[in-house]
């Protein structure tokens, strides 16, 4: 099969020609599809079936252990300039990068098929989604890609003959020579053969090297992010790492928020909350990613350009997050958690004990659970996954996949600070907004990184690792937006926390359902009804405007809900060290901004 796309047709011969496959095969999308693909895995070794009665549909993956996640410090932004990159992304020059990546694209699905995969990021169709083709070798990414984004012959429809595609090439860059077969090992390259390309001017992706999440599933951090981006900043939208959820009051009010939080904030378990709050509902549209545009009438509708989730399996739990759990009872793919004996799975913080009997790791060892050895004896890898039908999420909203996405009546931003942010505060405007996003970042542990303790890793719009171009144009892309519409129809913009710590170094605020809480004073605000005070840095809670609850003293509330004036004052200096890094390009909004600040607390 072909296209009726010339271009598509002769990109797809040109790449059969550079990496020689034995065969190729136009993915349809179907369930038969699914299913080959499934039993492909299966038969090579690479997948194992779990037990069709606890876990109908799921099949489980090793991979190799060099291959386990995002590779940051392989991902390039090729664009034509360093400077359009920016100090924060890495850069090669394009023509450089592609000679290079030519050499090894050169003969590397040898003995492989290669699969052409028309997806749609986005509703199939709709005005904000966007069309990708990925070309890969690995059976394990078609399979991916099925419940991560909508594929198949509907998008070659729409695409017709002159249609505008990405084009996502993807090789876990393990030739095979004549007769030889992965003899169940995870194929991929070793890490200094590896690169995740981003050709921004070209809208182009390259990815060769490695077979896992984000590096190999181009449709999602690739496309709908880093080049999504630069769509965006070209077109006068947003494409955002942000998870979008509806809430509903007591009284049937519904509206909608998107929210940024650095990765391995919660994102998932916020997009998926039960709330506390009796009578209000919370329900899923998104748990990572949001597209934004203006409709006709101003109004800022986001969409969630993905189909299923793709989410960190260690610490979800029937009580951090019941929803994910129901979510992946059948159909779901699981990368890297542990085998039970009874062929279920089982990772560290779901909840109840490892079963007796057997346990394989993730590494494909038997687990020895004896709790005195230490070092690196997890039976689930930290950053294993599963990857599930979003269609399957018992609270995902009805209008989860409307074309004409959603309306956003609030952004939230946050990070992991367990000091001086407070649990909420709001902007007093767009700017304000913009500069609360521009100075998201989380508090890093000595222990994880090489750094002093109590250091604050800024992820200005959780977007740091995503933004396909120079932060600092990115930060005047989200003023720019603030002009589009009328003030009053713009999305209210506001910073949570839930991570202060008390003195003992203990949570002070509960999060997960809790948190419903805080959405509803987010609500109420937008409603006009919420009950607010101006501060120094921003709109907040009156003490009586947030129920306190269980186990949070009005000690605690006080704590969590005050101005930490000498902690904002410290904050003012590192947030200039952070905007030093941008520069020149740093949006004279910005600046005023922190000036303001400084102004007021002084
Ligand atoms: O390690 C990977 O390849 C996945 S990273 C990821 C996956 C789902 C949602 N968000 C993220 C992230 O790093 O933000
Ligand atoms: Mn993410």
């Amino acid at each position: 099969m072909t296209s009726k796309h010339e271009k598509l047709n002769a990109w797809v011969e040109e790449i059969r020609t550079l990496c020689r496959p034995g065969s190729v095969v136009w993915c349809d999308g179907s369930q038969k599809e699914y299913d080959e693909m499934i039993a492909i895995t299966v038969n090579e070794g690479l997948a194992k079936p779990l037990d069709p009665e606890k876990r109908p549909g799921c099949v489980l993956f090793r991979s190799d252990p060099s291959d386990v996640a995002r590779v940051e410090n392989r991902t390039y932004i090729a664009s034509r300039t360093q400077d359009q990159a920016g100090p924060t992304n890495n850069w090669i020059d394009p023509d450089q990068l592609k000679e290079t990546m030519k050499g090894l694209y050169d003969g590397c699905m040898a003995g492989r098929t290669m699969y052409v995969i028309p997806f749609s990021m986005g509703p199939v169709g709709s005005p904000i989604a966007k069309i990708g083709i990925e070309i890969t070798d690995s059976p394990y990414v078609v399979a991916n890609m099925h419940i991560m984004t909508r594929v198949g012959g509907r998008v070659l429809e729409i695409l017709g003959a002159d249609g505008e595609f990405v084009p996502c090439l993807h090789s876990v860059g393990k030739p095979l020579a004549p007769g030889e077969t992965d003899g169940g090992l995870w194929p991929c390259a070793p890490l200094d053969k590896k690169y995740i390309s981003h050709f921004p001017e070209e809208r182009t992706i390259w990815s060769y090297g490695s077979g896992y999440g984000g590096n190999a599933l181009l449709g999602k951090k690739c496309l709908a992010l880093r080049i999504a981006s630069v769509m965006a900043r070209d077109e006068g939208w947003l494409a955002e790492h942000m998870l979008i959820l509806a809430i509903t009051n007591p009284e049937g009010k519904r509206r909608y928020v998107a929210a940024a939080f650095p990765s391995a904030c919660g994102k998932t378990n916020l997009a998926m909350l039960v709330p506390t709050v009796p009578g209000w509902k919370v329900e899923t549209i998104g748990d990572d990613i949001a597209w934004m545009k203006f409709d006709e009438d101003g109004v800022l509708r986001a969409i969630n350009p993905e189909n299923g989730f793709f989410g960190v399996a260690p610490g979800t739990s029937m009580d951090s997050n019941p929803n994910a759990m129901k979510s992946i009872e059948k159909n779901t793919i699981f990368t890297n958690v542990a085998l039970t004996e009874d062929n279920d799975i089982w990772w560290e913080g779901i909840g109840y004990d490892a079963p007796a009997g057997k346990i394989i790791d993730w590494k494909g060892n038997e687990w020895d659970r004896n709790p005195e050895k230490k070092g690196d004896r997890a039976a689930a890898h930290p950053n294993s996954r599963f990857t599930a039908p979003a269609k399957q999420c018992p609270v995902i909203a009805p209008e989860w996949e409307d074309p004409r996405g959603v309306p956003i009546s609030a952004f939230l931003f946050g990070g992991r600070r367990p000091s001086t942010i407070p649990l909420v505060h709001q902007a007093f405007d767009w700017n304000h907004g913009v500069f609360l996003g521009s100075i998201v970042g989380s508090e890093v542990t000595a222990a994880a990184l090489d750094v002093t303790a109590g250091t604050v890793r800024r992820d200005p719009f959780a977007m740091l690792p995503f933004c396909g171009y120079h932060m600092g144009d990115y930060f005047k892309h989200w003023v720019k937006i603030g002009t589009r519409t009328e003030a009053a129809k713009l999305p209210k913009i506001f910073y949570v926390n839930w991570f202060r710590k008390s003195a003992e170094g203990k949570f002070i605020w509960p999060g997960y359902g809790e948190n419903s809480r805080v959405l509803q004073w987010v609500f109420d605000q937008c409603e006009g009804t919420g009950k607010a005070q101006k501060t120094d840095i921003g709109w907040m809670p009156t003490p009586d405007a947030i129920d306190r609850p269980e186990g949070v003293t009005e000690e605690d509330m006080k704590s969590i809900l005050s101005v930490d004036r000498e902690g904002w004052k410290r904050e003012l200096g590192l947030v200039r060290e952070h905007y030093a890094k941008f520069g020149d390009r740093m949006p004279a909004e910005l600046l005023a901004q922190l000036e303001a600040l400084e102004q007021r607390l002084s």
